[in-house]
């Protein structure tokens, strides 16, 4: 169903457009990527992904080497040819939480501008429900076509891991709503070019676009639900890690892992999704807006422990330094979108801490936005108080002698903490009484 030399124009190359775009190419289709982002189109055509992904790198070099990829800024131009359009674009929320669109929208328009008839348009963005029957489908038939009968489109959420974005993007099961049958087939054609994943049909756009919004409230609820269950520990003084670890051996039980809160711009956006179209429709979502407020809360939970942490040792946060370690929203990726650590260095700052921080993942440019320093490892050892947030591999090998001043916040479960306690380290953390 889709030909060999078929052109498709990806908008958005992104964390999920690019390895997309690569993996179709790589494929044995013509790839053309569209981006804003003159930056990202420049290193693409060079050959380099702007984007640190294992593998990302090598496939990009590749692909472009030898013609199947390549990028453009001109937005028009690059639907004129294409017989497949995807839109992989970012879909934030703005300071009221509502979803910002202007993306998807933009996309939207610009296809409409040089849609041909049988074109096929797959949207991948995450959106509140709705969107593609109500917002992208209006805009391209300005162009005078008509979504199912000139033109097909289709929706299939992403669903990939950050860091191993290429594995799962080739073996995840693949999620597929279409206006029409031949539309989810058309795109069903696609995604088997590149996943081994099981391709799973629904009846339409709207069914897929909350499959997406679905799994992502399940896992930041359960997130939420283990954070509550963790700070409960703590004024118990129960190890919620180790209840916790305790709990899930029961076969239908599966309590998440308690952190500093929930970064990255999924689960911590796409729940607003289902809350904004729920209000629309009048329906409440106490669980959902109480979960976010959880998560949300954590950084100042984090906050309190280092406080009484600090106290133990006849310290306060005012004056004290304070090393933390990793501000990236999870181990292992240079991602700082929506982290937990930056609403804690404000807290931390506010009440008059010198906060020093080590992450070698995540560019300076970002943590000095944040007013604080740079450190080495070594010296956010040397802290009055470490504290943990990022569970980023190299962590995993300090030593209790590393932590200089006695004091350590773990955030994560990845230190052993009786080995630290019996060296005689203050080891708190959140579940980790
Ligand atoms: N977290 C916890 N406790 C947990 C699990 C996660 O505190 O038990 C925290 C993490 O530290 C992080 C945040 O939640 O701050 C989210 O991390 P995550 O690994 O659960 O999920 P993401 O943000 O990496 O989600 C990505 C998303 N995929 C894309 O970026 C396209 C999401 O849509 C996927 O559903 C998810 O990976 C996945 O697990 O597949």
């Amino acid at each position: 169903m889709i030909k060999e030399n078929s052109l498709i124009t990806i908008f958005g190359l992104g964390h999920m457009g690019l390895p997309t775009a690569a993996l179709l190419a790589q494929s044995g289709l013509k790839v053309l990527g569209v981006d804003i982002n003159k930056k990202t189109v420049e290193m693409v055509n060079s050959g380099q992904s702007p984007i640190m992904e294992p593998g990302l790198d090598e496939l990009v070099r590749k692909t472009v080497q030898e013609g199947y990829l390549s990028a453009t800024n001109d937005m028009v131009e690059a639907v004129k040819s294409a017989e497949i359009i995807m839109i992989i674009v970012p879909t934030p929320v703005d300071g009221n939480k509502k979803s910002d669109l202007s993306a998807v929208i933009s996309a939207s328009k610009s296809i409409s501008e040089g849609l041909n008839e049988g074109t096929m348009v797959i949207v991948e963005s995450t959106v509140p429900p709705g969107t593609c029957d109500n917002i992208v489908i209006p805009l391209l038939e300005t162009s005078g076509l008509k979504a199912g009968t000139d033109f097909k489109i289709a929706y299939t959420p992403e669903r990939a891991l950050p860091h191993n974005t290429i594995y799962e993007m080739t073996h995840n099961a693949r999620v597929i709503g279409g206006i029409d049958p031949p539309s989810a087939k058309r795109a069903a054609s696609l995604y088997q070019r590149i996943t081994k994943g099981e391709i799973i049909m629904v009846q339409n756009l709207v069914t897929a676009e909350m499959v997406k919004l679905m799994e992502n409230t399940y896992r930041d609820t359960n997130i939420a639900l283990a954070n509550e269950l963790a700070l409960v520990c703590d004024s118990m003084g129960v190890d919620a890690i180790e209840a916790i670890q305790a709990a899930n051996h029961h076969p239908r039980v599966n309590i998440h892992t308690p952190g500093p809160g929930v970064g990255g711009h999924c689960l911590s956006i796409d729940p607003y999704f289902i809350v904004e179209t729920a209000r629309e429709k009048g329906v409440e979502t106490n669980l959902i807006k109480t979960s976010r407020q959880v998560n949300e809360a954590m950084p100042q939970e984090v906050a309190k422990i280092i406080q009484q942490a600090l106290k133990e040792t006849g310290k306060t946060i005012k004056g004290s330094k304070i090393g933390i370690l990793g501000v990236a929203y999870k181990g292992n990726v240079a991602d700082a979108r929506e982290t937990p650590a930056e609403p804690l260095i404000k807290i931390l700052k506010d009440k008059c801490a010198e906060v020093y921080v080590n992450d070698p993942y995540v560019s300076p440019e970002i943590i000095n936005n944040w007013g604080v320093q740079i450190v080495d490892l070594e010296n956010a050892l040397n802290c009055d108080c470490v504290v943990l947030l990022t569970d980023h591999d190299f962590y995993k090998d300090i030593k209790p002698s590393m932590i200089k001043n006695r004091l350590l916040v773990c955030t994560r479960p990845v230190l052993e903490k009786e080995k630290f306690k019996k060296a005689g380290v203050i080891f708190k953390g959140v579940g980790r009484s």
